[in-house]
C-alpha cells in the first residue's frame, strides 16, 4: 500500500517551540512566531513539522510536563493561534505531528492533583502509589518501594506526606508516570488523541512510549552506581507495551481518513524488538526513535562521561538497523533532536571543517534507508553552546545532575565538562535567524543565551548560497523526494572495516546510488567496484572529488552518485 506509506520519501522537521521564533517578544519562542517562518521550512523542502510539546504545562521539562492535553500553555499562545498554525502549513502542503507525553503528566494536572488526595479516591490507581518498603519508615533512606534510579538522578519514587506513600516518576518528581494497567487511563488519552486528530492533526510523535508498562510486581533492579538499581528490566518493551499500541491504534486510528505518521521514542530499544513495533501487519506504530547510536559515546561513567566515537562501531550499528528493518519495519534516522549535543560538534569537527563536516554528516544519513528528522538549526549546521558555568544552563536533567554529582564529591569542572559536551541544552539554544543581536529569535531578552556564534552561523546568510549547510539540506530533501532509490532501495554497507571513510550502496529497480564519505580530516583513497566515474556524480559537499576504480576523498568530503 503505497500511499498509506506516504512517510517513506518524507522528511520531517522538528521544532522545539521554545527556542525557534518569538513573536511576543518575551524572550519564548512561541506559536506565531513558528507561523511566521514557515518559509523557512518551505524552502527547506520538508514534508512533516515535529512540534514538541506545548500543550498547558507548569514547564519543569520545557513541556514534557503536561497539566492540561487540551489547552495551549499561555507561553506558546492560544487554541486559535494553534489552528491557524496548523491551516498554514496545511496551506503549503506540510503535515503537524504533535508530541505525546502519555508515560508521565505533571503532578499538577488535574488527575494527579485528585489522585494524591487520599488513598481512596477514584483515580489514585491511575498512578503508581506504593507504600514504604517492608520494614521501613516513610521518608527513611532505603524506604523507596525499589531502588530504581530516575533518569534524571535520583530515586524515582517521591514520598506524599499527605498519604504517606511514595509515587513513581522515572523522569522529574514533578512528572508522575501514570498507570496504564487501568483502562481508564488508556480511554482517557485515547479519547485525548481523537480530540487532536478531529482538530485536524497529522500524527504524533509518542514520548518514551516503550516505558508504558511496568512490571506491577515493581521488582528491584540489578545495582548501578551511587546505591541505585536499573529498573530498565522491568519498565522498558514490557509484553504489554505492544498490546497497549495495538489497542491504541484501533481505538484512535483504525477507520480513520487521512494519511497519518506515528513514530515512537524508545530509549534502549533493540532491532528485534523494533521490527515488532514497526511491522504493518501487528498495527502498531510506523516507525521508532531508537538509541543505539547516540550512545556509543556514552563512556563508563554514563552520557556525561563521554569517549571518542569510533566510525567502525558507528556504521556497524546503523547498518545493522538498516539489514534488519529492510524488509520488515522500517527505520527513523536522526542525528539530532532537542535531547542529543549537536552533531557537528559531537561526530564532526566545528572549527577548521564546520560547513565540510555538517554536510558530510548530513549527506551520510539521509540517504539511508529510513524516514529522516531534521532538527531545527541543524539545517544551518548550528553547534553546541560554550556555556560558561552552571548559571547559564537550564535543563533540569543538567540541573539535578550537578546537584547529585557535586554531593557525590565529582569536581565542579569535571561535571561542566560533561555537560557542555553532551548537555540538552546544546541543541536549545535560540535559532539563529540572522546576525542581528538575538540572532532575530526575539526583541526581548531570551530564556536561554543565544549562541555567539549567531553573527556569521545564521540561516540568513545560507539562503541561496549553493555552498551552505542549508543548500545542501535542501538538495539532499530533494534527492528523497525525486529518487525511488532513494526512499526504497535496499542497502548495502561497504568497506565496513575502514576507521574513516562511511561508504553503502542502494539498489532499486536497476538504479545504483553510491554514498561515499570521508568523515575525517585526512585524505582517503577507497577502492570502488568498476563503473563508476564523474559523471554518475549527482551531488558533492566539495569539489575536485573524484569517482573511478577509486575514489578519492578529501577531508569530510562526501559523494552522491547514481547509475543504471
Ligand atoms: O536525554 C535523555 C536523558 O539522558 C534521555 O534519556 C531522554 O530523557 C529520554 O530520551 C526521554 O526523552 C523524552 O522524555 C523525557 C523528556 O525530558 C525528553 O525531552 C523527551 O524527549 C521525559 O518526558
Amino acid at each position: 500500500s503505497g500511499d498509506q506509506q506516504w512517510w517513506k520519501s518524507a522528511v520531517v522537521y522538528q521544532v522545539y517551540p521554545r527556542s525557534f521564533a518569538d513573536a511576543s517578544g518575551d524572550g519564548v519562542g512561541d506559536l506565531r512566531g513558528i507561523a511566521a517562518r514557515l518559509d523557512h521550512l518551505e524552502r527547506l523542502g520538508v514534508d512533516v513539522l515535529w512540534l514538541s510539546p506545548v500543550y498547558a504545562s507548569p514547564q519543569a521539562d520545557n513541556g514534557y510536563d503536561i497539566s492540561d492535553y487540551q489547552a495551549i500553555d499561555p507561553l506558546f499562545g492560544t487554541l486559535a493561534d494553534f489552528d491557524e498554525l496548523l491551516a498554514e502549513a496545511h496551506g503549503r502542503g506540510i503535515k503537524v505531528l504533535m508530541d505525546l507525553v502519555v508515560n508521565h503528566t505533571s503532578d499538577e494536572h488535574p488527575w494527579f492533583v485528585e489522585s494524591r488526595s487520599s488513598t481512596d479516591n477514584p483515580k489514585r490507581d491511575w498512578y503508581w502509589w506504593r507504600p514504604p518498603r517492608a520494614g521501613y519508615q516513610a521518608g527513611d533512606p532505603g524506604a523507596e518501594p525499589t531502588n530504581w534510579e530516575s533518569f534524571f538522578s535520583g530515586s524515582t519514587w517521591e514520598l506524599d506526606r499527605a498519604t504517606g506513600e511514595y509515587y513513581l516518576h522515572l523522569f522529574d518528581r514533578k512528572q508522575p508516570d501514570l498507570n496504564w494497567e487501568n483502562p481508564q487511563v488508556r480511554q482517557a488519552v485515547y479519547a485525548m488523541m481523537r480530540w487532536w486528530l478531529d482538530r485536524g492533526v497529522d500524527g504524533f510523535r509518542m514520548d518514551v512510549i516503550n516505558l508504558l508498562s511496568k512490571d506491577p510486581a515493581l521488582p528491584d533492579g540489578p545495582p548501578t552506581r551511587g546505591g541505585f538499581g536499573d529498573g530498565s528490566p522491568h519498565y522498558a518493551t514490557r509484553p504489554r507495551v505492544h498490546e497497549h499500541l495495538q489497542e491504541m491504534h484501533r481505538e484512535v486510528f483504525a477507520g480513520r481518513d487521512g494519511q497519518f505518521l506515528t513514530v515512537g521514542e524508545m530509549p534502549g530499544v533493540t532491532w528485534e524488538q523494533a521490527r515488532l513495533f514497526t511491522d504493518p501487519a501487528r498495527g502498531e506504530l510506523d516507525m521508532v526513535f531508537q538509541f543505539e547510536h547516540v550512545g556509543l559515546d556514552h563512556g563508563v561513567g554514563g552520557k556525561f562521561d563521554p569517549v571518542p566515537l569510533d566510525l567502525r562501531d558507528l556504521k556497524a550499528s546503523l547498518g545493522r538497523w538498516q539489514t534488519e528493518l529492510g524488509t520488515v519495519g522500517w527505520n527513523s534516522l536522526y542525528w539530532n533532536n532537542h535531547d542529543q549535543p549537536r552533531v557537528v560538534s559531537r561526530f564532526g569537527d566545528d572549527q577548521r571543517w564546520w560547513r565540510e563536516s555538517a554536510t558530510a554528516l548530513a549527506t551520510v544519513l539521509h540517504l539511508h534507508r529510513g524516514t529522516p528528522y531534521v532538527y531545527q538549526g541543524e539545517e544551518l549546521g548550528m553547534t553546541n553552546a560554550p556555556f560558561a558555568g552552571i548559571e547559564d544552563v537550564r535543563d533540569v536533567e543538567a540541573l539535578n545532575y550537578w546537584a547529585s554529582a557535586t554531593a557525590l564529591g565529582h569536581s565542579p569542572r569535571d561535571v561542566l565538562r560533561g555537560l557542555r559536551a553532551m548537555g540538552r541544552d546544546n541543541a536549545r539554544t535560540p535559532m539563529q535567524w540572522d546576525g542581528s543581536p538575538q540572532a532575530g529569535f526575539t526583541t526581548g531578552e531570551p530564556w536561554i543565551a543565544v549562541n555567539p556564534n549567531h553573527t556569521w552561523l545564521n540561516a540568513a546568510s545560507q539562503y541561496d548560497d549553493p555552498e551552505s549547510v542549508f543548500e545542501h539540506y535542501r538538495r539532499l530533501i530533494e534527492l528523497r523526494h525525486r529518487l525511488p532509490v532513494v526512499a526504497h532501495g535496499d542497502f548495502r554497507m561497504l568497506h565496513p572495516e575502514h576507521a574513516h571513510a562511511y561508504v553503502y550502496e542502494r539498489r532499486y529497480e536497476g538504479h545504483r546510488l553510491l554514498v561515499a564519505a570521508n568523515l575525517g580530516p585526512e585524505p582517503v583513497r577507497l577502492s570502488l567496484e568498476p563503473g563508476w566515474s564523474d559523471e554518475h556524480v549527482l551531488l558533492a559537499n566539495v569539489t575536485g572529488v573524484q569517482l573511478g576504480g577509486e575514489a578519492t576523498l578529501g577531508p569530510w568530503a562526501a559523494v552522491v552518485a547514481l547509475r543504471e
